[in-house]
């Protein structure tokens, strides 16, 4: 019997960045990222309303360890906004590796919330820019729709899905990180630490035999 009732009208399913770079052969490869795809697809067909965010940079963008000289991916640099990882070259506007992955099968996703274009700032988050400060319009769209509660699939656990979780209890919703339907990238153990700050910020992890039969 599944945890939670997500039959009503309150409740969005945000798929976070399903995209082939961050799958294997991608260019920022999550190891099995691919693997919540089947699992994103079953959890969206029990949700009314879903939302995807999709990584969507410039080429040149300053979270690319190629527009730092001499730096590599994975180091961190101090940024206006705070220290930034640098990535390998991903998500780039109009490319391949910033698709959707083919096999994401959710025709009913109410809105695709594209970020990271500005090329001077990263957004991990689909609801702040990396500033903490930079809305993404997100806030707004959930408040208009009257959606309270935040169910959260996708990629990366310890990235892109943890900045949005953080952010939405921040902005008043009930945050849900459905935890086996996300893979982390667990650089030094991020992983483990993005799990503890989210309970600690009181994120709700489930799993999803939680939230579908
Ligand atoms: C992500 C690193 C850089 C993510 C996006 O989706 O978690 N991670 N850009
Ligand atoms: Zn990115």
């Amino acid at each position: 019997m599944a945890r939670y009732d997500i039959s009503g009208e309150v409740n969005v399913l945000i798929v976070v960045d399903p995209q082939n770079d961050f799958c294997p052969g991608g260019a920022l490869a999550v190891p099995e990222g691919d693997a919540v795809v089947p699992l994103a697809n079953r959890l969206a067909r029990a949700f009314d309303n879903v939302v995807l965010a999709q990584d969507w940079h410039p080429p040149g963008h300053k979270s690319f360890a190629s527009s730092h000289p001499g730096k590599a991916p994975y180091e961190v640099v101090e940024m206006p906004y705070g220290p930034q990882v640098l990535w390998p070259d991903h998500c780039v506007q109009g490319t391949e590796g910033a698709e959707i992955h083919a096999g994401l099968a959710i025709p009913h996703v109410a809105l695709v919330i594209r970020k990271g274009f500005r090329a001077s700032i990263d957004s991990y988050s689909a609801f702040f820019e990396n500033d903490h400060e930079t809305p993404t319009g997100l806030t707004g769209y959930l408040h208009g729709r009257g959606l309270g509660r935040v169910f959260l699939t996708g990629i990366a656990t310890d990235f892109c899905v943890q900045y949005s979780a953080l952010d939405a209890v921040t902005e008043g919703f009930t945050a849900v990180v459905i935890e086996d339907a996300c893979r982390g990238i667990d650089l030094d153990g991020s992983l483990a630490a993005a799990v503890t700050a989210m309970r600690d910020a009181g994120v709700e992890i489930a799993q999803s035999v939680d939230v579908i039969d």
